[in-house]
């Protein structure tokens, strides 16, 4: 049984906790605590730790699902989780100020789990607001991660189709990458 670390990132409102609970099998585990920051996203609630839920995906591969904290003042857990994972679903809301200013913030961040595993990028709220285009996300992650072929959806977190798509594509990837490492010798 192979078991995944996965986990999601992006900006406060993003929707990292909504796309956990739309996947995870799971009761998820929240840490949501009251909103202080209503400009920045309008809800009630903000994670402060973490979100934890689980997926199982085919038989047998469980799938671990920890979502982050999006306020830099909680950043403290991003370093913890960001060791453990294999791969990356790095949500944006295209609803926010600077969409594409905020992908190349985080991909400095947590670029590195590309060479470790695998990324995948979600705009969510394209609904509330078009925002970039998919071809201005994908010219931004090229000019942060040159020849990294990282795909990039358009997705609802809302909505567990879309964010199965998102997350298998990101399997895929990863198992991918690391069999064709087996195979020619070289750790991913
Ligand atoms: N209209 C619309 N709403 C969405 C979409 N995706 C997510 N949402 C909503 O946007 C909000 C996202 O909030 P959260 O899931 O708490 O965001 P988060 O990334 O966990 O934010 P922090 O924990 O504060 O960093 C929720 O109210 C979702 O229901 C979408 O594609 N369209
Ligand atoms: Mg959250």
């Amino acid at each position: 049984m192979a078991e995944h670390i996965i986990l999601f990132a992006g900006p406060m409102g993003a929707g990292k906790t909504t796309a956990i609970r739309s996947l995870s099998e799971i009761e998820v585990v929240s840490t949501e605590a009251a909103n202080t920051d209503r400009e920045t996203a309008d809800k009630d609630t903000t994670t402060v730790a973490l979100d934890y839920g689980e997926i199982t995906i085919g038989d047998e591969d469980k799938v671990r699902l920890y979502g982050i904290p999006g306020q830099r003042r909680f950043d403290f857990m991003w370093s913890v989780l960001k060791e453990r994972a294999m791969g990356l679903v790095l949500l944006l809301n295209a609803d926010a100020a600077a969409p594409l200013a905020q992908l190349t913030e985080f991909l400095e961040e947590f670029g590195d789990l590309h060479r470790t595993g695998g990324v995948v990028v979600g705009i969510t709220r394209t609904d509330v607001t078009a925002g970039p285009s998919l071809a201005d996300y994908a010219r931004t992650i090229e000019a942060a991660l040159p020849g990294s072929l990282v795909p990039v959806f358009t997705v609802d977190a809302r909505s567990g189709a879309h964010m199965r798509t998102c997350l298998l594509s990101l399997i895929a990837n990863i198992e991918m990458r690391s069999l064709s490492g087996a195979l020619t010798g070289q750790v991913a």
